[in-house]
């Protein structure tokens, strides 16, 4: 009798846990997709062509001078060596971009730095990320509230 007691309180005891986890997961999940500025997980591109990861150098960015590091990969997670990649900021709700034409160099097998980011001012700007190779030719769109 006791034992079947400590067993039915450990199965609870799991269940709990493993909803909790559930519950937990979700709500991470749920959390990252209310929030349209967080790109700092892996995401897809437009067409779905390519992955990429998104690190700004100024979380959120600032009215002013930005960088920009990515490294981008293919569907499956391999990295992007040689693409041609060009960055255009704008800004929506005012029908302007910027004063100026960033500059994208590869550092390293996958890895590129996108220098020269000009918001001209604060708010909602989007940064599109244009990928060509030689296969595939797709498009990511950044959201940033500039500060
Ligand atoms: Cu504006």
């Amino acid at each position: 009798m006791k034992r079947a007691q400590k067993s039915t309180l450990e199965l609870n005891l799991v269940l709990a846990a493993g909803i909790w986890l559930c519950l937990t997961t979700a709500c991470l999940e749920f959390g990252a997709k209310e929030n349209f500025m967080d790109t700092s997980g892996m995401i897809s591109s437009e067409e779905g062509y390519f992955k990429g990861q998104f690190v700004p150098e100024h979380d959120p960015p600032i009215s002013g001078r930005n960088s920009l590091e990515f490294f981008l990969a293919t569907d499956d997670g391999e990295p992007v060596v040689g693409a041609e990649v060009t960055a255009m900021p704008f800004m929506p709700s005012m029908g302007h971009g910027s004063t100026e034409d960033p500059a994208v160099e590869e550092q390293e097998d996958g890895q590129y730095l996108v220098t020269d980011i000009v918001y001209t001012m604060k708010g909602e700007w989007t940064l599109t990320i244009d990928v060509e190779t030689d296969s595939a030719e797709d498009s990511f769109v950044l959201f940033y509230d500039v500060e």
